[in-house]
């Protein structure tokens, strides 16, 4: 049975701040790291709750706060199959997060364990991992004091990426666990012989493509692909040369900063200190590595941004291909959000005619609905996103059968790819991998890959609102139902631009409304994002 002594005594050494209301939301809890000392103690606590309720599985636990600026922090929880924390237990970790006292604490503990007919005899166990923030290891300490306290046993995964942690949560509890070794360096290594041995056999005998700079935001991505660059250099040391750039995890104040993947997507330009040549190819993970954007700049100059729709685009292009090609009869569906570019979804939907589907922003909700198809792509324009084969695709990609040489060949394809995506999560060096995989195979420059379609002017802007509760959205996030009669005044603005379409939303991470507009121009859609923004302000 729990120890009510042992986690008050613990519990008194982080005492919740009293002014402050927590919220699990679309990225866990997400804030400056000074106040997040008590929640991820508490956090720990939920986790080995969440074990012994799950028969002793491995729950993961992840402390970054991704592209935020380096102050923040957050603390996400991650079910044993690595997807995301089922919903009804991130009400359990916002109502653990507010308790205000040590014996309110202990009651929702109780009231957790109650509900869910937990066993606290059961063996209790979880595996976490920090990206490379100055708070983290202070954090962490926070949260081995959690985990003490409710009793339960946990692997320290040291630095990893966020993909990372999400791919060894599900290793630790559906793959053979070798005994030898710390799960630190394991939890590396698998990760790199997995993906650098699928790479491999993706590219098959495929002449590289020129050199493709990465930025990594000076964050977690920048170790970890260097590391997987040489594994994949050891397999074929010819096949794929990055340079890593905005590598510097250890000066304080540069991760995230004037680099990554948000920097480049929202401002639609390259990292601050790239000097990009023409046709140069290049990508910017974000501060945890599992984001990816691409990018080139053409002869005239124009700064070419190949964001997640466009990886949407390319990947589920070339399985379709595959997939007609080895005659399986499997359906393939891509799953966006209201951000994807009104000429991604009428290329996907009219070129490729693939079923498409709009959902609200935040990985879960794409990754849910992605499940109902037999193999469901998506992606988030920010970049996160990825492939997720069901068991009825893998049983008809793995199964034998007579075939032509040319079927046969198409299905070791489909095999390489679905060994190379981390299905457990969006993860920028596999979706790197997988992008240019199919760029080798397609022998694609980025010019070509653009090409497919010519993404609507787009701009995104924040906006300082008093309350931005009182938005409420509907439609996937696409219609306001409140505040009223503001929708109504936002369509009459829209009907005023070719081709234009806008939507705001509360974010779900920072306390700002976005506003989001296309038009057929730049002037059009500048304009009408500043016109639907002053309706908001
Ligand atoms: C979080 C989400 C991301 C989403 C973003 C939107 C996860 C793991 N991450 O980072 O998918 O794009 O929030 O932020 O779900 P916003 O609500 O502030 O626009
Ligand atoms: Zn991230």
């Amino acid at each position: 049975t729990i120890d009510c002594d042992k986690i008050k005594e613990l519990s008194a050494k982080y005492p919740k701040l009293k002014e402050i209301n927590y919220t699990y939301g679309t990225a866990g809890f997400r804030m400056k790291a000074e106040y997040l000392e008590s929640v991820i103690f508490r956090v720990g606590i939920l986790a080995g709750l969440r074990s012994r309720k799950l028969d002793s599985k491995f729950i993961g636990i992840m402390v970054t706060a991704s592209h935020n600026p380096e102050a923040d922090n957050g603390v996400k929880l991650v079910d044993p199959s690595g997807e995301m924390l089922e919903q009804q237990w991130e009400s359990y970790a916002t109502q653990l997060a507010n308790a205000q006292s040590d014996d309110e604490l202990i009651n929702v503990i109780k009231s957790v364990i109650s509900q869910n007919g937990i066993d606290e005899s059961k063996k209790a166990s979880v595996v976490y991992a920090r990206d490379t923030r100055p708070s983290g290891p202070k954090l962490i300490a926070a949260l081995e004091d959690g985990i003490k306290a409710i009793s339960a046993v946990g692997e320290n995964l040291g630095i990893k990426t966020t993909p990372q942690l999400h791919y060894f949560t599900y290793y630790l509890n559906y793959c053979e666990k070798p005994t030898e070794g710390s799960c630190d360096e394991l939890a590396d290594k698998v990760y790199y012989e997995k993906f650098s041995k699928a790479f491999q056999k993706a590219v098959g005998d495929n002449q590289r493509l020129s050199d493709i700079y990465v930025d990594a935001a000076n964050g977690v991505g920048a170790p970890k692909l260097k590391d997987l660059a040489q594994w994949i250099d050891k397999l074929n040391d010819n096949i794929f040369k990055v340079t890593i750039i905005n590598d510097d995890t250890d000066t304080r104040g540069k991760l995230n900063f004037q680099c990554g993947a948000d920097y480049v997507k929202t401002g639609q330009k390259p990292p601050l200190a790239l000097n990009l040549a023409c046709e140069q190819r290049a990508a910017s993970l974000d501060g945890d590595a599992d984001r990816i954007v691409f990018y080139y700049v053409d002869e005239d100059g124009t700064f070419r941004l190949l964001d997640g729709d466009k990886i949407a685009a390319l990947s589920a292009g070339f399985i379709i291909e595959l997939v007609k090609t080895a005659c399986l009869d499997i359906s393939v569906g891509v799953v966006q959000t209201a951000y994807a570019n009104g000429s991604s979804t009428a290329y996907l939907e009219r070129e490729l005619a693939f079923p498409v589907s709009c959902v609200p922003t935040g990985v879960k909700h794409l990754h849910h609905k992605a499940q109902e198809y037999d193999v469901g792509v998506y992606f988030e324009a920010n970049g996160h996103g990825t492939v997720l084969f069901s068991s009825k695709a893998l049983d008809k990609i793995n199964s034998d059968g007579s075939r032509t040489t040319e079927q046969e060949k198409a299905i070791k394809k489909l095999q390489a790819l679905t060994e190379l995506i981390n299905q457990t999560v969006g993860d920028a060096l596999s979706d790197l991998l997988l992008v240019e995989s199919i760029l080798i195979n397609r022998q694609w420059t980025f010019k070509k890959w653009n090409s497919v379609y010519t993404d609507k002017p787009n701009r995104l802007v924040k906006v300082v609102v008093a309350d931005r509760q009182i938005f409420k959205t509907t439609n996937a996030e696409r219609t306001l139902v409140e505040p009223n009669g503001l929708q109504e005044k936002i369509d009459k603005l829209v009907a005023q631009y070719k081709d234009g379409r806008s939507f705001v939303r509360p974010s779900g991470t920072e306390d700002v409304v976005r506003v989001y507009a296309e038009a057929s121009t730049r002037e059009d859609c500048d304009q009408l994002a500043f016109k639907v923004a002053g309706l908001v302000y």
